[in-house]
């Protein structure tokens, strides 16, 4: 018998409930997928006999209409691969070694208890730090799960700034807060401006709405050095030096104010500093801007005055944007450019990124900032590496990591220094994972994790506006814990008893987002059960124009093209470091938007490009996410082994072919892969997607291994973007 999905009519049944009183065997149970991707599709799991057969895509969820993409489609894979770790383990060889052997639960817990407490006694709680990120990211168990945990341990707070913090201190400077265009809505916009987001691999459900507003017209241009399968699909890809986005967008300012293209209504009545800055980008001529990003000054122009005159038009940002040392002041240009031309007035105007502040999400509730001690030291996990190794200064030396939904060996820069702190022998390693990644190699105790299928989660989404309800569909694989369920067990054995360490799944649901907000009315937890999704009580897509009359989140309500609060200093957003708002680095802020050059440049480092004369970009890969996926046989056949794509020019230079092994390096690091010529990249600039596992590369390192430490200019965001190299021949094809 088949338990048929339930509808509103029952609004007051789960699906797992339903199906459970009617003693069927085989079941649908609703499901969200867990990743770290705009798109949180809704999905339906089929179980046969406490089996998961089948995971789909939610035909229902208006938004992602039951496609799941090629690295979920076969997420029952995942869930019962052979190499899934499914009990806890401790080390027996030397670090690295590959040598564990099986403890119990109890085991573990108690080991770390009494590890912690040991380290506490001779070095304080400073010398426990957390490493966690997106490994998923529902409310209960992903980005916030173990702040409450380690905040009242005292721990060194983790700052977490791999993705979005530059962008997020730029917009909350510029609009107050992430602001977002509602994506159903982009059908109606006329001009489109992907920037730096490569949306066909990342961001896949938004397609089908640029595809149809190109059907209806639109035009759509590809800001991206790299031709990649998006900029093909666009009807204008435009070329552009790495890191030099904030010339191009500072321009485009320029020719927008000195042309009269600017909506003067709209600036009159809903910004502040616009006297300001027309004087500032005076000087951003787009001849200026052409020499500093290579595209030529017609382009420059007409992409501004396209953009100007084609209402709505609305920009996609991508992460690549807030990644080199001028990032933050890029983003912040680009978000004032809705506001100049007044695209914020109609449906599919503004500019989007990720519409996350949206969702009325009770942060506090699952942060608990209030258990840390003021003062706490914070490291960022980027320069994890040196912390580890002695590189950073430390007055209390870190003797404890736990590692949970994360995977730094991949996804930090500095892979090297990376690999050489984990492999200290006095380090005390917790790592839970699914999977025996890079990291969980170098663990001293190794916790199994749960997956999706096997937990309870509420999601909001950072690429559209529904609520989405993650049913448990199957009892945990061996002895899988979720991470919930993993720090009420370690509170427990600290003897935490604040309310927050013993919760239930189901008080967090109830906790996770305030319910009396606007957005919430009409949606509450029986009804997200029942159904799996609901939209956020907001007007439908194709009326929804949230800044039409200004409204923003800022001190003075408007968009502030010279920001109030930049005086007060660069800061990062509480969210990205367990809750804390202490300790901001408080360096003032030029009000006005600016151009910074890339840090490693030809043109901003020609010392440094006589030796290193290549940039390396290392964005993410089609069939992984981020390093998840990085070893599961479907996904690698379809992402093929890593490569360095090559410009034809730089790799006739170099004695380059493709299928040459080559080497890439810099001063921080090397790695080895195989070259694939492609004019699809732009002379100068090579690039290898990040995700696959150190042990699958041919000499154990990844692009990570070259990345910088350095932080951009706002919210302390990664520099991936600004890193130069030079590559070699190492071996001919054979
Ligand atoms: N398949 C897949 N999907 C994913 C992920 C994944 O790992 N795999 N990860 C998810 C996550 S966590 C995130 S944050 C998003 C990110 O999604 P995106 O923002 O799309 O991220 P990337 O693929 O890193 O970079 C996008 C593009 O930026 C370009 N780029 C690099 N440097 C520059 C530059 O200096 N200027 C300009 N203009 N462009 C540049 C790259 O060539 C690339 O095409 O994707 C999410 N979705
Ligand atoms: N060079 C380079 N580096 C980058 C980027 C780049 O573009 N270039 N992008 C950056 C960006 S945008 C991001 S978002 C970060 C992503 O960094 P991470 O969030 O660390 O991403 P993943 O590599 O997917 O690692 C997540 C790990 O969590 C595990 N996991 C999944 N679910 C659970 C669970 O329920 N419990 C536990 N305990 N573990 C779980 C997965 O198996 C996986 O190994 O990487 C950043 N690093
Ligand atoms: S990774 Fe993204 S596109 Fe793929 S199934 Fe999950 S939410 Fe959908
Ligand atoms: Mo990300």
């Amino acid at each position: 018998m088949t338990a048929t999905m339930p509808t509103s009519d029952h609004a007051t049944e789960s699906a797992t409930e339903r199906a459970t009183d009617t003693g069927a065997e085989r079941l649908t149970v609703l499901a969200a997928c867990p990743h770290d991707c705009p798109d949180t599709c809704a999905m339906v799991v089929t179980v046969e006999n406490g089996v998961a057969t089948d995971v789909s895509g939610n035909r229902d969820h208006p938004y992602t209409r039951g496609g799941l993409c090629v690295k979920v489609d076969n997420y029952v894979d995942r869930v019962y691969s052979p190499q899934r770790v499914t009990h806890p383990m401790r080390r027996t060889g030397p670090k690295g070694s590959g040598q564990f052997e099986r403890i119990t639960w109890d085991e573990a817990i108690t080991e770390i208890a009494d590890r912690f407490r040991d380290i506490i006694d001779q070095h304080g709680p400073e010398a426990i730090m957390p490493c966690s990120y997106l490994g998923t990211q529902g409310i209960l168990n992903g980005l916030n799960v173990g702040d409450p945990f380690f905040n009242k341990l005292g721990a060194t707070i983790a700052e977490r700034t791999y993705c979005d913090s530059g962008a997020c201190t730029a917009y909350v400077m510029t609009m107050g807060d992430t602001a977002g265009v509602d994506p159903e809505s982009f059908v109606h916009s006329k001009f489109i401006l992907i920037w730096a987001a490569n949306l066909m691999s990342t961001n896949l459900h938004l397609w089908p709405y640029v595809a149809e507003a190109q059907r209806r017209g639109a035009k759509v241009v590809v800001v991206d050095p790299v031709r990649t399968r998006t900029a093909n699909a666009a009807d204008q890809h435009i070329a552009i030096r790495p890191g030099t986005d904030g010339a191009l967008a500072m321009a485009m300012m320029h020719v927008i104010i000195t042309e009269g293209l600017t909506d003067e209504a709209y600036v009159a009545e809903h910004t502040v500093g616009f006297e300001d800055l027309a004087e500032r980008v005076q000087q951003h001529t787009p001849e200026w801007a052409s020499e500093e990003t290579g595209v030529p000054v017609e382009v420059i122009r007409t992409l501004a005055r396209e953009y100007a005159t084609s209402q709505p038009s609305v920009i996609r940002i991508g992460v690549a944007v807030e990644r080199h040392a001028g990032g933050g002041q890029t983003v912040r240009a680009l978000a004032c450019l809705p506001a100049l031309v007044g695209a914020w007035r109609r449906p599919g105007g503004g500019i989007l990124q990720l519409p996350l502040w949206a969702f009325p999400v009770n942060w506090p509730a699952f942060m608990h900032p209030e258990l840390q001690t003021p003062g706490t030291r914070v490291i960022n996990l980027y320069r994890l590496g040196e912390a580890l190794t002695g590189a950073m200064e430390l007055e209390t030396p870190l003797k404890a990591l736990f590692v949970y939904n994360s995977n730094p060996v991949v996804v930090c820069p500095d892979q090297e220094r990376m690999v050489a702190g984990l492999q200290r022998e006095d380090l005390f390693t917790v790592v839970s994972e699914q999977f025996m990644t890079d990291t969980a190699d170098l663990a001293d105790l190794v916790l199994p994790a749960t997956t999706q299928l096997e937990q309870t989660d509420i999601m909001f989404s950072w690429g559209h506006l529904y609520v989405t309800y993650n049913h448990p569909a199957i009892e945990p694989v061996g002895e899988a814990v979720s991470n919930t369920e993993l720090f009420r067990r370690l509170a427990a054995a600290m003897g935490f008893d604040e309310p927050c360490f013993t919760r239930t799944d189901d008080e967090m649901v109830a906790e996770a987002f305030d319910w009396s907000a606007p957005a919430m009315e009409g949606i509450d937890v029986e009804s997200l059960k029942a159904q799996g999704w609901q939209r956020l009580n907001l007007p439908p897509a194709d009326e929804y124009a949230p800044h039409a009359e200004g409204g923003f989140p800022t001190p003075s309500g408007k968009v502030e093209l010279a920001s109030s609060i930049a005086a007060g200093g660069n800061f990062v957003v509480p969210l990205f470091r367990q809750g804390s708002n202490d300790h901001q680095p408080g360096t003032p802020v030029d009000p006005l938007p600016h151009y910074v050059a890339p840090r490693e440049s030809p043109g901003s480092a020609p010392d440094l490009a006589s030796r290193f004369p290549l940039s390396l970009r290392s964005p993410k890969a089609h069939a992984f996410l981020n390093s998840s996926y990085g070893n599961l046989e479907r996904q690698r056949k379809v992402q093929k082994e890593p490569v360095l794509l090559v410009n034809p020019e730089d790799a006739e230079e170099r004695g380059i072919e493709t299928g040459t092994t080559v080497r890439v390096f810099n001063d921080r690091g090397e790695f080895t892969v195989l070259a694939k010529v492609d004019p699809s990249t732009m002379p100068g600039v090579t690039v290898s997607s990040m995700g696959h596992w150190r042990k699958n590369t041919l000499a154990l390192a990844t692009p990570a291994s070259l990345n910088p430490t350095a932080f951009a200019d706002l919210g302390n965001a990664p520099t991936f973007s600004d890193t130069l190299v030079e590559v070699e021949v190492v071996r001919d094809p054979d």
